[in-house]
């Protein structure tokens, strides 16, 4: 690591001579390929953006002039690069640096980053902040193909051509986004675009002339000569250069000299210009190369031979095939997934069923108004996103979805903490901001079995319903053979004493498994503990929950979502309006901050969500006073 040991920051590269570029590539990637090996992480996309990077901080002087990285999930060799090299290896662990950009890590990391198609909205902001407050510097987004299918990218851009400020968006284009890139717009970015484009035309004006008058020759001899001339203009540049951009490109992105060349050009440019640069996703390590789409994230693995240890059996995995078998019995059932059919559990279905699986980009807004379109119809829509990403779409939930009472499912994956990703991919808010829609369904499973039903009883209800489970292994649970159709709104007792208990436990989803644990230990200390699994979170079991808390010392209430506005909020109002507030109550759930990233297991038990959290919760609780009045002891 001979020219890397000497980079401390962008000074230090700009003294590297252009033809030593290539080696420090090199040992840029060798260097990611080792640290993401141990800790997992978005390989292929950063190992693709190597000599990207290196040629942006070679020309433009971060963090005078502003880069921002699109997701985010690219940037290691720009972290590398900017005074990060020596924490690199702590990247994604509990208390290192973040996988994402983040303003707080870094002043090169000009706008923090996770969820994509932000780039061109934040840096034409920038740019026009820049402008009013005197300031100097360029700023630069950088933009995958895929995150170029989000909306909220052309929102910027077109808003961009208008105010036709100094921009550079450079586009890298890899043709991938996880997996392939869909949609009719990576058409035009595709290398095969210019030929396909212009050979239909040409075909189009050949039938057109056979049916030309005899006698036209000079007219036609003209025609030809223009359509020869007119062949320039099927390039990629003409959506961009419609949208009031110069186009630049397409250039070779793993050509360190060509992309300096190029940018030291575009660095002079006025006005909004875009920049195409190829890339090949994976760049430099075979395994990656030839499965980018394994390597987009990936666990840690083993460097020569590209293999990751096996996991266990995942909600996401459960609920893929539980979807295969409801769709086998009902052909009304489709698929939508904003371009996450792995990570969603989706690849199944999208072979069994192809007709019926739509991947629509990175377009969560479209997925959600899609599926209401297509619900009106009498087709069932089963839309598997993130909890992090449905945010995108929440307009679209409750204008589009809720408000006609269409039966959309939202299997809501990586509800809860994710783990490394981090603050940006918690699931943190979904049972907050689903609860307060009317008319809709909330439900979470504690394991496999309840997700089968789950799932099958929103293919049943009709109307919005939401089924919401984290990114993990399921418990050990035998899964029904086949499953049943809950009845809605209604919880379950699943551990307790006989005769009334000193405490109660309501807990949601994820929480149950351990909230029974930490009651056995209880009861083993002489307290005698009940737990109910609500497995709803709206409609809430209202008349189970004051049977459950009368009587009681105390009761908890434990989700793994955020306590502002979540489902120990819920239990809090009903009982509070109903005028049943036990002796001692308190919420146990994510706090009101933003979560770092970390290891998830690491994290639940710091934030007291698990067995022994919950147990000393209730512990904590029991000391308690009684409360006078409505006033709630240990609610925080
Ligand atoms: C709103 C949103 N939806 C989904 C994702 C998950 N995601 C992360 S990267 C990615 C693909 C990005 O493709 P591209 O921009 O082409 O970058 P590449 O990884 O190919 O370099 C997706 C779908 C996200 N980060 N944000």
């Amino acid at each position: 690591m001979a020219l890397l040991e000497t980079i401390d920051g962008p000074g230090d590269l700009k003294k590297v001579p252009i033809e030593q570029l290539p080696a420090l590539a090199g040992e840029i990637r060798r260097e990611i390929i080792e640290v993401i090996s141990k800790n997992g992480g978005h390989l292929a996309s950063s190992l693709g953006v190597v000599e990207l990077s290196i040629a942006l901080h070679y020309v433009f002087d971060s963090p005078t002039d502003r880069l921002i990285w699109d997701v985010g999930h690219q940037a290691y060799a720009h972290k590398i690069l900017t005074g990060r090299r020596e924490r690199f290896a702590t990247i994604r662990q509990t208390g290192g640096i973040s996988g994402f950009t983040s303003r707080g890590e870094s002043p090169h990391d000009a706008f923090g980053t996770g969820h994509a198609s932000t780039s061109v909205s934040a840096a034409l902001g920038i740019a026009e902040g820049l402008r009013l407050a005197g300031g100097q510097g360029k700023v630069i987004a950088v933009i995958g193909d895929g995150s170029l299918t989000g909306g909220l990218a052309f929102e910027g851009l077109n808003s961009a051509g208008h105010l036709e400020k100094d921009l550079i968006v450079v586009l890298n284009d890899n043709e991938m986004s996880i997996n392939p890139n869909v949609g009719a717009l990576s058409a035009w970015f595709s290398r095969k675009f210019a030929t396909e484009s212009f050979n239909r035309f040409r075909r189009q004006v050949k039938d057109w002339l056979k049916n030309l008058p005899r006698g036209g020759g000079e007219a036609i001899m003209m025609i030809r000569r223009a359509i020869d001339s007119s062949k320039a203009l099927f390039t990629p540049g003409m959506l961009f250069e419609g949208l009031n951009f110069q186009y630049v490109g397409p250039i070779d992105g793993h050509n360190t000299g060509e992309l300096i060349e190029v940018l030291r050009g575009v660095r002079e440019l006025d006005g909004p210009v875009l920049v195409h640069v190829h890339t090949q996703k994976g760049k430099g390590y075979v395994f990656a190369e030839e499965d980018p789409a394994r390597f987009h994230g990936v666990n840690a693995f083993d460097v020569a031979t590209g293999k990751s240890a096996a996991g266990g059996r995942t909600f996401t995995k459960a609920f893929g095939e539980s979807l295969v078998s409801e769709a086998e019995r009902r052909p009304e059932i489709v698929a939508i997934t904003a371009a996450m059919t792995e990570g969603t559990g989706l690849s199944e279905f999208q072979k069994r069923f192809p007709e019926r699986f739509y991947d629509v980009g990175i377009a969560e807004e479209h997925a959600v108004t899609f599926a209401a379109g297509l619900a009106t119809t009498g087709v069932m829509p089963v839309v598997a996103i993130y909890s992090t990403f449905i945010q995108r779409g929440y307009d679209q939930i409750i204008h589009d979805v809720a408000l006609q009472n269409l039966p959309v499912v939202f299997a809501l994956d990586r509800a809860g903490i994710v783990g490394t990703d981090g603050p940006t991919h918690h699931g943190a808010f979904d049972l907050s901001f689903c609860r307060l829609i009317p008319g809709v369904t909330i439900m979470a499973p504690a394991d496999e079995g309840d997700l089968a039903n789950m799932l099958h009883s929103a293919l049943h209800y009709g109307g919005p319903c939401f089924v919401r489970y984290p990114r993990a292994v399921v418990p050990d649970a035998e899964a029904g053979s086949s499953p049943v159709v809950l009845p809605r709104g209604r919880g379950a007792a699943v551990f307790g004493p006989n005769g009334r208990a000193d405490v109660a436990v309501i807990a949601v989803g994820t929480m149950v498994l351990p909230a029974v644990a930490a009651a056995r230990t209880l009861c083993r200390e002489g307290v005698s503990a009940a737990v109910v699994d609500a497995r709803f979170a709206k409609p809430l079991d209202e008349e189970m929950i004051l049977d459950t808390v009368t009587g009681v010392r105390a009761l908890l209430c434990v989700e793994e979502n955020a306590l502002a506005g979540g489902f120990g909020t819920a239990v809090l109002e009903t009982l509070a309006l109903r005028g049943a507030l036990p002796p001692r109550f308190r919420r146990l759930g994510l706090p009101d901050r933003f979560i770092p990233h970390g290891d998830r297991a690491e994290v639940l038990r710091s934030l007291d969500l698990d067995e022994t959290g919950i147990a000393e919760a209730v512990r904590r609780l029991l000391e308690e006073p009684k409360a006078a009045g409505l006033k709630i002891i240990g609610a925080r």
